[in-house]
């Protein structure tokens, strides 16, 4: 979302949301998201959550630069290669479920770190074809879209997990490309206010 939102020369304001010590189940964040997640996007009154939804928002109330492509099979498969990120790599290596993992299913932190990487490889495996297909720089053709916005967070995270990036060359490439545009740049988690107080 944050990538999103530079990229669209939206500004915003962020309220720092520590997931370790649980602020995000606290009520002053629940009242934002019952759900206790993050991103929590206030804007023109309202308050909007679950990334996918924030970022197709924006797209409709800031349409330029295009995070979609016009063509409506364009735009489908750039939505199926988001929600291959959001949907079927993220939330398997989430806090909360790596948590309970460990909590509920006394799984030590060697197969916890298993189970992320397994599904952020078998992710990235078919999303390496689907960039070698359609993207020509990024995800998707020569200009970032929401596909990008969704893959490099989730390479923060494949990258935290262990996981070889030149295993997939494709998404490697397109990695290098993103992390050089300022949007992007600007996006990542040791550039935001709280990240001295998380070493
Ligand atoms: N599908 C939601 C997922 C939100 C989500 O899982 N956010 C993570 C941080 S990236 C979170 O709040 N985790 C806290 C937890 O797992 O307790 C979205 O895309 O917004």
């Amino acid at each position: 979302v944050r990538i999103a939102l530079n990229l669209k020369g939206v500004p915003f304001e962020t309220r720092p949301t520590d997931l370790r010590k649980e602020e995000q189940c606290q009520p002053a964040f629940m009242t934002l998201n019952a759900q206790g997640l993050v991103p929590a996007l206030e804007a023109e009154g309202r308050v909007l959550t679950q990334s996918l939804a924030i970022l197709e928002w924006l797209e409709t109330r800031y349409p330029r630069p295009r995070l979609l492509p016009c063509d409506p099979f364009d735009a489908a498969t750039v939505r199926g290669m988001t929600a291959l990120i959001a949907c079927d790599i993220h939330p398997l290596n989430n806090l909360r479920v790596l948590r309970a993992l460990k909590r509920d299913f006394d799984a030590p932190q060697w197969r916890v770190d298993e189970w992320a990487q397994r599904w952020i490889s078998d992710g990235f495996t078919a999303l390496e074809t689907m960039v070698a297909k359609r993207g020509h720089g990024f995800c998707f053709g020569d200009a970032p879209t929401l596909a990008d916005c969704a893959l490099i967070p989730q390479v923060y995270s494949a990258e935290r997990f262990g996981i070889k990036l030149s295993l997939y060359p494709r998404i490697l490439a397109v990695v290098e490309l993103a992390r050089a545009l300022p949007a992007f740049a600007a996006a990542h988690p040791s550039r935001q206010p709280d990240a001295d107080s998380h070493p």
